[in-house]
C-alpha cells in the first residue's frame, strides 16, 4: 500500500542544525557576492555562471526569472544588472546535473515524498518527459507523441471543458501564455488559474476599481524623483534586491523612505550596493529614514490614524491636500471624508500597534510631500482585507494628489518574472468581454464567457470531484497553494495531472490517478525551432514588454520550449476541430507575436518594437491621470477596519519567504537577513510572548490552527525569539500551508490570507 496523498505532500519533520545570530542590518555588500558565487559554483560550470552573470538582464540578453523588477531604461551596470538571488535563481535552472529514466527506475515517487523540498529540488533538471501510470510506484519514460496523445485523449473523455483546469505558473513568457490560454478558449473552458490568484489578484483588484487599471503607475525614473517612497509589506533585500539600488537614488536626490513592516528586515534600513565597489568598502547608504513596527494587519489602522490627522490639518490650513487634483480627476471624496470622520484616532493607532513617536515621525514627513510612492507586496494582498489594505493606500495618494505626475504614484511589485505579462495577454479565469470579443473576431471561435475557476475554486472543484484534469504550465502547484492536505486530496481525485515543469517538485509526486512530466526549457536556455533560435518576450512590473533569449545550451535533447508544449497539446487534442494551425506558431513566435498585436490592446508592431535595446512601454491610463473606471474618475473608498480578534493565547501568523528560497524553490537552509542558520522549520516569536507561555528560544513545538470549526496542525518547529510586535509570529512558507484555511482568503480577490493565519501553539 502507498502512501496516502496527503502524507506525500507533508514537508519532512526531520531537523538540521538550528543555528542563530544577531540579524544585520546592512544587506549584500561582500557577503552577497560572496554567496552567489559560492552557490553557482555548487551546481553549474564557472564558465556557464560567468556568461549568464554578464548577460542576465542585459539588453538583447535574458530576462532573470528571478523577479520581475525592472531593468533600467538606459545605463545598465557593466558588473551585470544581478543580485545574489537572481544568481541562485539561475543556477538552480542551470544546474548541470539532470534526472532521467534511470533516476526514475531507482525511486519510487513514495520514497521521493519522503525528501525534504530542498533535497527534491536538488536532485537536478528533469531531462525527458514522464509517465505514472494508474497503480505504478514508478514514473516510466515516454514519447512527446504518446504523451500528448494521452493529454488530448484524457481531456476529449470529459462529459464537459470545464471539467479540465490549467494552471499558470507566472514564469511563462508572453508567447506561450497567450498560445496556452487560446488552447483553453478554444477548447472550450476559461478555467484559467495562475499564481497571480495567490499573489497580487488583491492588488489587480484593488487598483482597478479604483484607477481603472490593475497594475502600477510609476516607472523606474518616478522612483529616483519621489520625495517620499514607502515601502509596505515588502522585503526588497530578498525577494527584489535589484530595488534597493533604485531606492539609493531615491536617496541620493533627496527622497526620504518610509518602510512599514512587522520585521525590522535588513536592507531596508542600510544597503551596500554590490555593483558599486566604492559603496563596498564604505560601508553602503542608510534607506528607511523611518522604520514602523507594524502588528499584521495593522495597516489599514495605520493608514486611516494618517488620514485622520492629515484630515484635522487640512481642515486648519487648507494646504495639505490637492483640492484641484482632488476636484478634476477624483470620485466619492465627499462620501470618503464623511466614513473617515467616524474614526477614532486613537483607537486606530492602537489597533496598529505603532508608538505616537513612531506616527509622529512619519506624519511629518507624509504632511508636505507631493510626490509620494507607495511600493508594496505580499504583506499588503494575503489578507482576508487585502482589497482594503490597497485601496486605503489609493485614497492617502489621492488626497495628495500624487498619482499620474512624476515621482508619484502607485507601486505593486510584482513577484514572478512574467506573472503581469501573463495576465496581459490573456492568463485571465475572468477575462473582460472586450478581449473575448478581439478572439472571436480574430479566430472565428466564440469563447465562453462564463468566468472559470481561480485557485481556490479550482482545488474545490478538484475536491467535490467535478474537475477531472489538472494540467500545470510551471509551477509548484501543490506547495504553493492554501490548505495543503485538503488540496492534495483534490489532486488525487484527478484522473490525470500534468505538469510542464524545469524541476522536479512536490507537485510530481502528490498526482492524479495517471500523471505527466513535461520537461521544458528554461530562460538561458537556447531555443531552437525550424526558423532558428527564438526570442521571446516578458512584461516586467513597470509595464515593459522587452525580448529575452537564452544563452546556454539545453541541459537535454529531449526538452521542448513551452510554445512547443502548448502546440503539442492543442494540436494532439483539437485535431480538425480546430480553426488555427497550432505547429506553424512553433517553428516561428514572430506569428504569435503579430496574433497578439492583433487582440491585445497596446501590441502595435510588437515584433519591430520587441528589437528596441530596452523594449517598449505598454499604455497605463493611471500614468496619464486617465481613469478608466465605472465613473471615468480615480474613485476614493470606504474601508472598515479588519474584525478579527485573537482569543486566549492565539498569535497572528505570517507565512513568509526566507533569503535562501524562491517560492518553493529553496536554494538552502539558512535566512541569513534575519540571522537564521540550517533549519527551516522554526517559529519567529516576540520573546515577551515566549515568557508569558513558559516557551525557550529552540523549544519544539506544534502549531495548530483553528478556523471555522475545522483544526489545522503541523508538527515540530523550533522557537526562535525575535525582533516582531506581540502578538504575531512568523513562519516560512510552504511549510506551514498546511495551516492556512482554505475558506480564509481575500474578500473581491480571492487571495488565500497566508500573511493571517490564526494560530496556537501547543507543547506535548
Ligand atoms: N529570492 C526570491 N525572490 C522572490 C521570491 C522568492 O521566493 N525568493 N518570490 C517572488 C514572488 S512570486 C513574490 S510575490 C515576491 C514576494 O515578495 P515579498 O512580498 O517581499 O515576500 P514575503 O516574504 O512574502 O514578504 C512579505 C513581507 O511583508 C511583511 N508583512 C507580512 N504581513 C504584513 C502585514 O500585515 N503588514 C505589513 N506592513 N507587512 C507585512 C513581512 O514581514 C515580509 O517582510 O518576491 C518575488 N521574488
Ligand atoms: N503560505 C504561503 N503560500 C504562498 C505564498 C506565501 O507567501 N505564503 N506566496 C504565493 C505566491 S506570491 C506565489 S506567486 C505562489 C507561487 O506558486 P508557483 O508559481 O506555483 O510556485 P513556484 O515555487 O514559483 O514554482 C516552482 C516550479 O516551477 C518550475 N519552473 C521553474 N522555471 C520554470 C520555467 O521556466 N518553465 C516551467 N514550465 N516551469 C518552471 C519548477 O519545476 C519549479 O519547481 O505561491 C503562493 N503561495
Ligand atoms: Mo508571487
Amino acid at each position: 500500500m502507498g502512501k496516502s496523498p496527503e502524507d506525500k505532500s507533508k514537508t519532512s519533520e526531520f531537523f538540521s542544525n538550528l543555528k542563530t545570530k544577531t540579524p544585520p542590518t546592512n544587506s549584500a555588500g561582500f557577503g552577497g557576492l560572496k554567496a552567489a558565487i559560492t552557490h553557482a559554483g555548487k551546481y553549474m560550470k564557472v564558465a556557464d555562471a560567468f556568461k549568464i552573470s554578464l548577460k542576465m538582464n542585459q539588453k538583447g540578453g535574458f530576462d532573470c526569472p528571478g523577479c520581475a523588477w525592472p531593468d533600467p531604461d538606459d545605463e545598465r551596470s557593466s558588473l551585470g544588472e544581478y543580485c545574489e538571488n537572481g544568481l541562485k535563481a539561475m543556477a538552480e535552472e542551470a544546474q548541470d546535473k539532470t534526472i532521467g529514466r534511470a533516476f526514475f527506475a531507482k525511486h519510487t515517487v513514495d520514497e521521493l515524498s519522503n525528501l525534504s523540498d530542498f533535497e527534491i529540488g536538488k536532485s537536478g533538471r528533469i531531462a525527458e518527459p514522464m509517465f505514472l501510470a494508474e497503480g505504478a510506484t514508478h514514473y516510466k519514460p515516454i514519447s512527446w507523441e504518446n504523451a500528448f496523445k494521452k493529454v488530448g485523449n484524457h481531456l476529449n473523455a470529459l462529459d464537459n471543458p470545464n471539467e479540465a483546469i490549467f494552471y499558470t505558473s507566472g514564469r511563462t513568457t508572453n508567447e506561450a501564455a497567450f498560445l496556452y490560454q487560446l488552447f483553453v478558449r478554444e477548447f472550450g473552458t476559461s478555467n484559467l488559474p495562475d499564481c497571480s490568484n495567490m499573489c497580487h489578484e488583491a492588488s489587480g483588484s484593488a487598483l482597478s476599481e479604483t484607477l481603472g487599471i490593475g497594475k502600477g503607475s510609476v516607472t523606474l525614473d518616478d522612483l529616483y524623483k519621489a520625495e517620499l517612497v514607502m515601502v509596505i509589506g515588502q522585503n526588497p533585500a530578498t525577494n527584489h534586491p535589484r530595488m534597493l539600488t533604485a531606492l539609493e537614488k531615491t536617496k541620493k536626490n533627496g527622497g526620504q523612505i518610509i518602510a512599514i513592516n512587522p520585521l525590522p528586515e535588513a536592507g531596508l534600513i542600510k544597503f551596500t550596493n554590490p555593483q558599486n565597489p566604492i559603496k563596498l568598502l564604505t560601508g553602503g547608504t542608510k534607506l528607511a529614514d523611518v522604520f514602523v513596527p507594524i502588528v499584521i494587519n495593522g495597516d489599514v489602522a495605520f493608514i486611516k490614524a494618517l488620514l485622520l490627522k492629515l484630515l484635522e490639518k487640512e481642515k486648519s490650513t487648507g494646504q495639505v491636500f490637492d483640492t484641484n487634483f482632488i476636484k478634476e480627476f477624483t470620485h466619492g471624496y465627499e462620501s470618503f471624508i464623511e466614513d473617515l470622520k467616524h474614526y477614532d484616532f486613537d483607537e486606530c493607532l492602537k489597533l496598529s500597534g505603532v508608538s505616537k513617536d513612531v506616527f509622529n515621525t512619519v506624519f511629518d514627513l507624509v504632511l508636505h510631500k507631493k510626490k509620494i510612492i507607495i511600493c508594496w507586496a505580499m504583506g499588503l494582498t494575503q489578507h482576508e482585507n487585502a482589497v482594503d489594505n490597497i485601496r486605503e493606500l489609493v485614497n492617502l495618494l489621492l488626497l495628495k494628489g500624487s498619482i499620474g505626475k512624476a515621482g508619484a504614484g502607485t507601486c505593486p511589485v510584482r513577484g514572478h518574472s512574467n506573472v503581469q505579462g501573463d495576465r496581459t495577454v490573456g492568463i485571465w479565469e475572468a477575462a473582460p468581454q472586450a478581449f473575448l470579443d478581439k478572439i472571436e473576431a480574430k479566430y472565428g471561435f466564440k469563447p465562453t464567457n462564463k468566468h472559470g475557476y481561480s485557485v481556490i475554486d479550482a482545488i474545490k472543484a478538484m475536491h467535490e470531484g467535478k474537475a477531472k484534469v489538472f494540467f500545470a504550465l510551471g509551477g509548484n502547484f501543490i506547495s504553493a497553494v492554501p490548505d495543503t492536505m485538503y488540496s492534495a486530496q483534490g489532486l488525487a481525485n484527478c484522473n490525470l495531472t500534468v505538469h510542464v515543469s524545469t524541476k522536479l517538485n512536490r507537485s510530481h509526486l502528490v498526482t492524479g490517478k495517471e500523471a505527466l512530466i513535461f520537461p521544458c526549457l528554461g530562460r538561458a536556455e537556447k531555443d531552437y525551432q525550424k526558423t532558428g533560435i527564438q526570442t521571446q518576450s516578458v512584461e516586467n512590473s513597470m509595464g515593459i514588454v522587452s525580448s529575452t533569449k537564452g544563452i546556454l545550451e539545453p541541459c537535454s535533447d529531449a526538452l521542448l520550449s513551452e510554445v512547443a508544449v502548448v502546440c503539442g497539446i492543442a494540436n494532439a487534442t483539437l485535431k480538425e476541430r480546430s480553426k488555427i494551425d497550432w505547429l506553424a506558431y512553433q517553428d516561428d513566435y514572430n506569428l504569435v507575436r503579430d496574433d497578439i498585436q492583433d487582440v491585445v490592446a497596446g501590441f502595435q508592431d510588437y515584433n519591430k518594437r520587441l528589437k528596441q535595446p530596452s523594449g517598449f512601454y505598454l499604455p497605463n491610463g493611471a500614468r496619464e491621470r486617465v481613469f478608466k473606471t465605472k465613473t471615468g474618475k480615480a474613485n476614493f473608498s470606504i474601508n472598515k477596519l479588519p474584525k478579527w480578534k485573537l482569543k486566549g493565547d492565539e498569535l497572528i501568523m505570517m507565512t513568509i519567504r526566507s533569503h535562501d528560497q524562491f517560492n518553493t524553490t529553496i536554494y538552502g537552509l539558512n535566512d541569513r537577513y534575519r540571522g537564521v542558520y540550517n533549519e527551516r522549520r522554526i517559529i519567529f516569536m516576540n520573546r515577551e510572548d515566549m515568557k508569558i507561555r513558559g516557551l525557550k528560544e529552540q523549544q519544539i513545538v506544534n502549531l495548530k490552527s483553528e478556523f471555522n470549526g475545522v483544526i489545522r496542525r503541523v508538527n515540530k518547529f523550533k522557537i526562535v525569539g525575535y525582533d516582531i510586535p506581540k502578538n504575531c509570529c512568523a513562519t516560512y512558507f510552504p511549510e506551514t500551508n498546511v495551516l492556512v484555511p482554505l475558506d480564509s482568503y481575500a474578500h473581491t480577490a480571492k487571495t488565500p490570507a497566508s500573511k493571517s493565519v490564526i494560530i496556537t501553539i501547543e507543547t506535548d
